[in-house]
C-alpha cells in the first residue's frame, strides 16, 4: 500500500515511537516560527533550557502582532526578542516586514520539510507542500533546542478538488464550505490532504488561504502537493532551487473523502460568532455594514490585493463604512505600490494600515457598538475584534471589496466578467528587514535586553498524590481560548508578565473568575465539547495555571490547548459520560484520590463530587511521556531534567 503525502514526510522525519495510526510519534523538526506575543514566553523558555545555539535547519521570529506601541511593553519585547534572536542563532524578522504566515510562504518554505509555529495558523505553509503544524511556545523552544515534536499519528483525510472555481469565487469560499460541511471539531486529530485535477488550478497563495483555515476545523494541519505550480512559485521567489516534488503515492489510503465540486460553489459568509457558521452570500440578503477589513494571514497576498485594487478602481467606498486594508507583507506592500494597486485602493479611500495582524486580534479598528464588520480574516469569535456586541463576518476578499462600495454585504458576481489575476513571473525581492543572528563565536557577546514587563515562567510542582479542591468555574461548549485568555490591544501588551495577565482570564464569560481562583488556592474548571478551540496561545493554560488550576474536566479538548495544559503540568481530564456535566456546579468540591499512581498505572480515574456525593468516571489518555511530563509539573521541567 503507498503513502499519503502527509505520511511521507512524517514518516521520514519520524525519531521517535512506532509509525502506527493513533501513537504518539516525535517528529524532527526542520523550521520553527514565533511571532511576539507569543514568542517573549517561548524566548523565556527557551533561555532557561540552556541551550546556546538553536538546533533546527532555519528558525524565525517575527514581529507583527503586538505592533500598536501605546506604552513601552510592546516596544521592550519586540526588543527582547531581538536580542535573543541575535544570540542564538536566530533570523529575526523586524516589525513592519509582515505577518509571520505570509513571510514564511514567501522567504522560509521548502517542500517536504516540517515547521511547526508558536501560532496556530502555522499551517498555512501547508500550500508550500511542508508538514507546518501550530503549538505551544514552549513545544516550539523544544524543537529550537533540538528536541522532537510529538503528535498522536493522525487519520488523514483527502479531499479531492474537482473542476475550476466560477469567476469571482475564491479559495477562501472552498474552506468555509469545507468548515459548513465539517464544523469547528470536524478535524481534530486529523490531516486534510488535498488532491485532485482542481489543484493545478490553485496558485500558491490560494492554497495557502486553504491551508490556513484547516486550523478553524480544529485539523492538526493541512497540505496540498507540491508541483509545477509550486517550482513557478519558488521561481518568481528566487528560490527556484528549493523546489521538490511531492504528492501522494496512486494507491495511496485515506481514512475518510471528501469530493468538492469548485464549479458549483457560490460566495460564501462565516456568520457570527463561529468559522462554521457558514451560509451562501445569495441566502443572507442585503446586510447592511458598518466596517470591512481587508488583510490577515488568511487573505493578504498580492493576488488578493490585486483583486481588490481591481474592485476598488475608480469607486469610493461607501459613506457609511469604513475600509481597512492590510497588506500581509512588506513584499506585498511594496508589489501593490510598483504595480499601481495601492494608488487605486488609497484613492477609492480604504485605511491602509501596515502589514502586520492589526483588526484580526484587535489591535486596533474595533468596530463601533453592535457594528457590523465584513472580514477576510479566519476567526469571528465573539469579542475578539474589541467590541463585544459587534458582529463579524468571514468573508473572500472579492465578497469584502465589492460589499465595501456598496454599503451592504454584496455577492461580487455581480461585478459581471473577471479579468485573468495573474501573479508576476518575479516578486520584488529585498530581505533587508530580517536581520540575520550573530555568528556562533561572538554570540556571547551579545547582551540581552530585558524589559521591566517581562517577568519569569510561572512556579510549577510535581503532580500530588490527591486533589482535592473547588470547582471554580464552569463553562460550556466551544470554549476558544479568546475566552480563557482574551487578546486584543489592551491586554496583548501583558503576554511575558503572567501574574498580570491572570487577572483577564476568562473576563469574557465571568470577570470574577482570577480573583475566586486565587483566593481558593487551587481548583478544577469544568467545560464542554471542543474546549480550548482557536488559538495556540499557552498564556490561556499559564494564566490558569499561575491561577491555581491543577485540572480541567470536559467532554473534549482541543489539540493545541490540550497540550498546552499538559506542558503546563495542568491535568485534562474528560467525562466518560457527557450527561455527568450537567451535575456539576460551580462551587461543589471535587476530588482525585491517588491521581499519580492511577495516572501511571493507567487505571481508571474516578472524580467524586463531594458536595453532591455523585461519582464520575473520566479518562485521560496520555503516552509514557507526557505522563513524565504531567509527575514532574510541565515540559519545561521535563526538558531540563533531561538536558541534565
Ligand atoms: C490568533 O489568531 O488567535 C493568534 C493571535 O494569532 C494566536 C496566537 C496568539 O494568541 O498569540 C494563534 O492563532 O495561535
Ligand atoms: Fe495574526 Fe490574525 Fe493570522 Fe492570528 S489569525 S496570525 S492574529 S493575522
Amino acid at each position: 500500500m503507498g503513502l499519503t503525502l502527509a505520511e511521507k514526510i512524517l514518516k521520514s522525519h519520524t525519531v521517535d515511537g512506532d509509525f502506527v495510526k493513533g501513537k504518539e510519534i516525535g517528529i524532527k523538526i526542520d523550521q520553527t516560527l514565533t511571532q511576539d506575543a507569543t514568542g517573549t514566553m517561548a524566548y523565556i523558555e527557551f533561555e532557561a533550557m540552556g541551550i546556546d545555539q538553536v538546533k533546527t535547519e532555519r528558525s524565525v521570529a517575527y514581529i507583527d502582532h503586538n505592533t500598536l506601541q501605546s506604552g513601552f511593553e510592546n516596544a521592550d519585547d519586540h526588543r527582547f526578542i531581538a536580542s535573543v534572536a541575535k544570540k542564538h542563532g536566530i533570523y529575526f524578522s523586524r516589525p513592519g516586514n509582515g505577518i509571520c504566515h505570509q513571510v514564511h510562504l514567501e522567504r522560509f518554505s521548502i517542500p517536504g520539510k516540517t515547521l511547526i509555529g508558536s501560532d496556530s495558523h502555522t499551517p498555512t505553509c501547508g500550500g508550500m507542500g511542508m508538514i507546518a503544524i501550530g503549538a505551544g511556545g514552549l513545544d516550539v523552544a523544544v524543537a529550537m533546542g533540538g528536541g522532537a515534536y510529538y503528535i498522536t499519528y493522525p487519520k488523514i483525510v483527502n479531499v479531492e478538488l474537482k473542476g475550476k472555481l466560477s469567476p469571482w469565487v475564491s479559495a477562501k469560499d472552498i474552506i468555509l464550505e469545507i468548515l459548513r460541511r465539517l464544523s469547528v471539531k470536524g478535524g481534530v486529530g486529523k490531516i486534510i490532504e488535498y488532491s485532485g485535477d482542481g489543484v493545478k488550478t490553485l496558485s500558491v497563495p490560494e492554497r495557502a488561504t486553504i491551508c490556513n483555515m484547516g486550523a478553524e476545523l480544529g485539523a492538526t494541519t493541512s497540505i496540498f502537493p507540491s508541483d509545477e505550480t509550486t517550482f513557478g512559485f519558488l521561481k518568481a521567489q528566487g528560490r527556484g532551487h528549493d523546489y521538490f516534488p511531492l504528492s501522494a503515492d496512486y494507491d495511496a489510503e485515506y481514512d475518510e473523502k471528501i469530493l468538492i465540486n469548485l464549479s458549483e460553489l457560490e460566495p460564501m459568509v462565516a456568520c457570527p460568532h463561529s468559522p462554521d457558521n457558514v451560509k451562501k452570500v445569495s441566502e443572507l440578503g442585503k446586510l447592511k455594514i458598518d466596517q470591512v477589513c481587508i488583510g490577515s494571514c488568511t487573505n493578504s497576498s498580492l493576488l488578493d490585493m490585486m483583486k481588490v485594487a481591481h474592485i476598488l478602481s475608480g469607486k469610493t467606498v461607501h459613506p457609511d463604512v469604513s475600509l481597512a486594508v492590510s497588506p500581509g507583507s512588506k513584499q506585498v506592500l511594496t508589489m501593490m505600490a510598483e504595480l499601481g494597486l495601492l494608488e487605486k485602493i488609497i484613492s477609492a479611500g480604504a485605511r491602509v494600515l501596515e502589514s502586520a495582524c492589526g483588526p484580526c486580534i484587535g489591535m486596533g479598528q474595533s468596530p463601533n457598538s453592535k457594528g457590523v464588520s465584513l472580514r477576510t480574516f479566519n476567526r469571528n469569535f465573539e469579542g475578539r475584534s474589541g467590541t463585544k456586541d459587534a458582529k463579524i463576518y468571514l468573508v473572500s476578499p472579492e465578497v469584502a471589496a465589492v460589499s465595501a462600495i456598496l454599503g451592504y454585504l454584496a455577492d461580487p458576481r455581480e461585478l459581471g466578467e473577471m479579468p485573468e489575476f495573474k501573479l508576476p513571473d518575479e516578486f520584488s525581492i529585498n530581505d533587508n528587514m530580517i536581520t540575520l543572528p550573530e555568528s556562533p563565536d561572538k554570540a556571547s557577546e551579545v547582551e540581552i535586553l530585558r524589559g521591566p514587563n517581562i517577568k519569569e515562567y510561572p512556579v510549577t510542582e510535581p503532580l500530588k498524590s490527591d486533589i482535592s479542591v473547588k470547582c471554580s468555574l464552569k463553562v460550556g461548549d466551544n470554549i476558544t481560548t479568546d475566552h480563557i485568555m482574551p487578546a486584543g490591544a489592551k491586554i496583548l501588551p501583558l503576554r511575558s508578565n503572567i501574574p498580570e495577565i491572570s487577572k483577564h482570564c476568562f473576563e469574557i464569560c465571568d470577570p470574577k473568575f482570577p480573583e475566586r481562583a486565587l483566593s481558593l488556592g487551587g481548583s478544577i474548571i469544568v467545560g464542554g465539547v471542543n474546549y480550548g478551540q482557536g488559538s495556540s496561545r499557552e498564556h490561556a493554560a499559564l494564566a490558569p495555571l499561575y491561577l491555581g488550576v491543577k485540572a480541567v474536566i470536559a467532554k473534549s479538548f482541543a489539540r493545541i490547548h490540550r497540550q498546552n495544559l499538559i506542558n503546563a503540568g495542568i491535568l485534562p481530564l474528560e467525562f466518560m459520560d457527557p450527561d455527568d456535566y450537567d451535575t456539576v456546579d460551580e462551587g461543589d468540591t471535587l476530588s482525585l484520590d491517588d491521581i499519580k499512581s492511577n495516572i501511571l498505572n493507567d487505571r481508571q480515574i474516578t472524580v467524586k463530587n463531594e458536595t453532591k456525593g455523585l461519582l464520575y468516571n473520566v479518562k485521560c489518555e496520555l503516552s509514557n511521556r507526557m505522563k513524565d511530563i504531567l509527575c514532574l509539573g510541565g515540559l519545561l521541567e521535563y526538558t531540563k531534567s533531561n538536558l541534565k
